[in-house]
């Protein structure tokens, strides 16, 4: 039977499509969003390598397509709590799932201005939503979109588990003490550090009031189109390449599609995890069909579905469209080479099949980013948001 859930950042590159997916389903949904990631493209004078509509256009299209509605709410959780409030209230939501953050890294290390906003939206959304979950009174499942990047990015010798590790101590000789303890934290910027923080938060209001959250350690995700956003090209989904909101895989995609040369970040040694938006969309729906009972601690699930090595993944896309590779100075701080392993069982056992890389590479580049290539704004493209002066000084020796 289909649920009622409200979408929190719905207009976004996840909750979009997400938001689409649910209502196809047979889910009743309501987006929240401040178009806030629209007024950071004004900010940064760059905009989606796809044409995306305005919501109106958006949620007219679709009702015209599949005769589901959407309502859209346009107020910022992080501010409007009475609005949150009243709409959990009327509403009366079975679930309610969270994007709306502050999601760039680049961003949140731009200046001191960005780390502040980055660090009030994120932590006043993520407590807002919660104080009025529990305000309410109402059993509602919070599902939360967070990061792989709250374990760090080191080495960690080992694999990393579904967010809680076990532990043992040894008090005195002969004496072992046994805990599960939530993975320690490592965050590699004010972004990821936020994400860590809402951990917390979560892990607190879950003991103190059984709030019942799952909270969805995504890796990066890639791609662009999912089987509703294809349907038509005014649903189409946003494309993020400039320096600050594209990731590294899209980038290098479109990178390849324009001839410009692959940026890979210092020695390219850095290997992250990755999801295809299509499997994104999946694993939440899983989520919502999977709930944690109420008194159970938080859900934590790993939603990736590869790693790669960033050199390796130039090396791949050059190999397709024999792009150029180009190793720049890196803004970032950040190990030079780290090992990742990630267990990523739970999605696995409810039956993810997930895309890979290798199988729809070639579909992007074609589909998207040689599509849409005469909307690029080359200026756009280099990251020159460093993390702290010696990246800087750094950067501009080269
Ligand atoms: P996005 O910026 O495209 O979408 C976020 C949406 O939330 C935007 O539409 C924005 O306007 C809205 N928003 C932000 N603050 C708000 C507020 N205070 N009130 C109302 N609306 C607000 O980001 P995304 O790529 O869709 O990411 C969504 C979530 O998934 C984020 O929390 C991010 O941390 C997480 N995530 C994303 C990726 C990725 O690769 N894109 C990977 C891992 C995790
Ligand atoms: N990189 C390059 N060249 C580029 C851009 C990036 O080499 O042109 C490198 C970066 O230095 C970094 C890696 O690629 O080592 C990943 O960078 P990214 O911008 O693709 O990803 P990241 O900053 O980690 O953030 C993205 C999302 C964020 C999400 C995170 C998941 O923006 O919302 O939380 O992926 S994760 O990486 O698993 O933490």
């Amino acid at each position: 039977m289909g649920k009622k859930v409200i979408v929190l950042g719905g207009d976004g590159f996840c909750g979009w499509p997400t938001s689409l997916h649910l209502s196809e389903n047979g889910n009743e949904v309501v987006i929240v969003d401040n178009l806030s990631r629209r007024n950071i493209d004004n900010e940064l004078e760059t905009e989606s390598l796809t044409p995306i509509q305005p919501m109106g256009i958006r949620l007219k299209t679709w009702e015209k397509l599949t005769g589901n509605k959407i309502n859209f709410f346009n107020f910022d959780i992080a501010q409007d709590y009475e609005q949150l409030l009243k709409l959990i209230n009327e509403f009366k939501p079975d679930s309610i799932i969270h994007f709306a953050e502050q999601r760039s890294a680049p961003y949140s290390m731009k200046s001191s201005k960005h780390k502040r906003y980055t660090v009030d939206n994120n932590l006043n959304g993520t407590n807002n939503l919660l104080a009025a979950v529990v305000e309410s009174g109402l059993d509602i499942h919070i599902i939360h979109l967070g990061t792989m990047g709250v374990y760090g990015y080191g080495t960690a010798g080992m694999e990393i588990p579904e967010g809680y590790l076990s532990i043992k101590l040894e008090k005195e000789p002969g004496n072992i003490i046994e805990h599960e303890i939530l993975y320690p934290v490592n965050p590699g910027s004010v972004y990821h550090l936020t994400k860590t923080q809402d951990q917390l938060m979560f892990a607190y209001y879950n003991k103190n009031d059984l709030v019942r959250v799952t909270d969805l350690h995504q890796g990066i995700v890639w791609g662009t189109q999912t089987q509703e956003t294809k349907k038509d090209e005014k649903l189409i989904n946003r494309f993020d390449y400039d320096g600050d909101y594209g990731t590294v895989l899209n980038r290098f995609l479109m990178q390849a599609a324009i001839n410009y040369s692959l940026t890979v970040h210092g020695t390219g040694g850095q290997t992250r995890a990755f999801i295809h938006i299509q499997d994104t969309v999946r694993c939440i729906d899983i989520a919502l069909n999977n709930p944690p009972k109420r008194g159970e601690k938080v859900k934590i699930f790993n939603q990736m579905t590869e790693t790669h090595r960033v050199r390796d993944l130039a090396k791949l896309i050059s190999n397709i469209t024999g792009a150029n590779i180009e190793f720049v100075a890196n803004p970032r701080k950040e190990d030079n080479e780290n090992e990742l392993l990630v267990i990523n069982d739970k999605f696995l056992s409810h039956g993810l099949k997930p895309i890979t890389l290798v199988d729809s590479l070639l579909e992007e580049v074609i589909n998207i980013t040689k599509k849409y290539s005469h909307r690029c704004n080359l200026d756009k493209i280099p990251c020159i948001s460093y993390w702290n002066n010696y990246q800087k000084d750094n950067a501009e020796k080269i």
